[in-house]
């Protein structure tokens, strides 16, 4: 008799849960600290790609489908722990993409804006709304969302770039759009170094005015970004977490490189012991020189990988990363952090 009034409430709860789930509706006390617990927490995992192992992957890929078919030849890096969601953080995707020469991965256009970052070859291109950017190892090469853009290769061997796209958030907003172009070639439009010579010398056409859509080429050359970590290695203190950190920016704001996507070169002497350091972007590196070791995460969850040129890691939001070199080292990277900060949702923990 004592249990009749719990088995009276229990009955009330199920018919309860029945009905709230039969009005789709949820009670937020069932998932709201889920939602927030007192620090952010993902499923995503750091993980690191060797470049050894995913070459010749590529490189077989490209036996599979020749360009006509695939569109183009890319392997998604997918973490581990989003399976199926073809992502490498929450927000990014990151794809190593191969072109062989003559070939052209036809032009299309899409919502969601992406950047290059060339790892192998000489004489491949992008072309961005008809100006040829050329892409030789270690540059950055931006394409703004809804600018049409090919690729093509005039050297010799495979041409390997990462491409990186913010096309989680875009797909997450409802907000994705493509189009292919219907020709097999873009028009050229504009002599090459177009953009550099307008844009890129710290000037602008008079009267020029930003718009989303007609958005310069950019494109940053890693021998002129190389000579600028020099520069710094020789004059500035290192941080203790990061050594020495630039940010690419868009000449014609100040502002990120991509408005969404935060992208940084960074320099570390060899034996760099660096102290871990957290933020809430999820992050995607590449090596473009040098080895050392990383670690992910903390206490038994840590990862630790040993890299060395062109292996790629994630670090997911909120775990701390830990740098360390044998050799001096150059890494480029690229976050979410810039569309976090435009929300005021950007944060950091440095140190222990
Ligand atoms: C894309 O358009 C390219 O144009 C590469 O090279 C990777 C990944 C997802 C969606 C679109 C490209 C892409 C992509």
């Amino acid at each position: 008799m004592k249990d009749a009034p719990r088995a009276k409430k229990s009955a009330h709860a199920e018919r309860f849960r029945h009905a709230a789930e039969h009005a789709h509706v949820v009670p937020l006390w069932t998932f709201f600290d889920e939602w927030f617990p007192a620090e952010p927490h993902t499923a995503a995992v750091g993980h690191l790609w060797r470049y050894e192992a995913l070459r010749p992957l590529l490189l077989d890929g490209a036996t599979q489908i020749d360009t006509a078919e695939a569109e183009r030849r890319v392997l998604a890096l997918e973490n581990p722990e989003l399976p199926g969601r073809r992502l490498a953080t929450d927000a990014l995707y990151a794809g190593l993409q191969l072109i062989m020469p003559h070939e052209i991965a036809p032009a299309h256009r899409h919502s969601a804006a992406a950047l290059r970052f060339v790892l192998e070859g000489h004489g491949a291109y992008t072309s961005v709304s008809g100006e040829r950017v050329p892409m030789e190892p270690g540059d950055l090469v931006v394409t703004p969302a809804w600018t049409w853009h090919e690729h093509g290769h005039e050297g010799e061997g495979p041409a390997i770039w990462l491409d990186v796209l913010d096309v989680a958030l875009v797909r997450f907003l409802g907000a994705g759009f493509s189009e292919r172009y219907p020709e097999k070639e873009f028009p050229r439009r504009l002599p090459p170094g177009d953009s550099h010579h307008r844009f890129g010398m710290g000037m602008a056409p008079a009267g020029y005015r930003r718009e989303a859509s007609a958005a310069p080429a950019a494109s940053y050359s890693y021998a002129r970004c190389r000579r600028v970590l020099e520069h710094l290695a020789a004059h500035d203190p290192l941080d203790p977490c990061q050594g020495l950190r630039m940010e690419y920016v868009d000449p014609t704001t100040g502002g990120p490189a991509i408005p969404t996507i935060s992208t940084f070169l960074q320099w570390l002497p060899p034996k760099f012991a660096g102290e871990p350091h957290a933020t809430t972007a999820g992050t995607i590196y590449v090596v473009v020189e040098g080895r050392g070791r990383v670690t992910i995460g903390a206490g038994d969850a840590a990862r630790r990988f040993e890299f060395g040129p062109r292996d790629v890691w994630v670090v997911p939001s909120w775990q701390p990363a830990c740098l360390e070199t044998d050799e001096e080292t150059v890494l480029f990277s690229a976050s979410d952090e810039a569309v976090q900060r435009k929300l005021g949702l950007w944060r950091e923990r440095r140190g222990h």
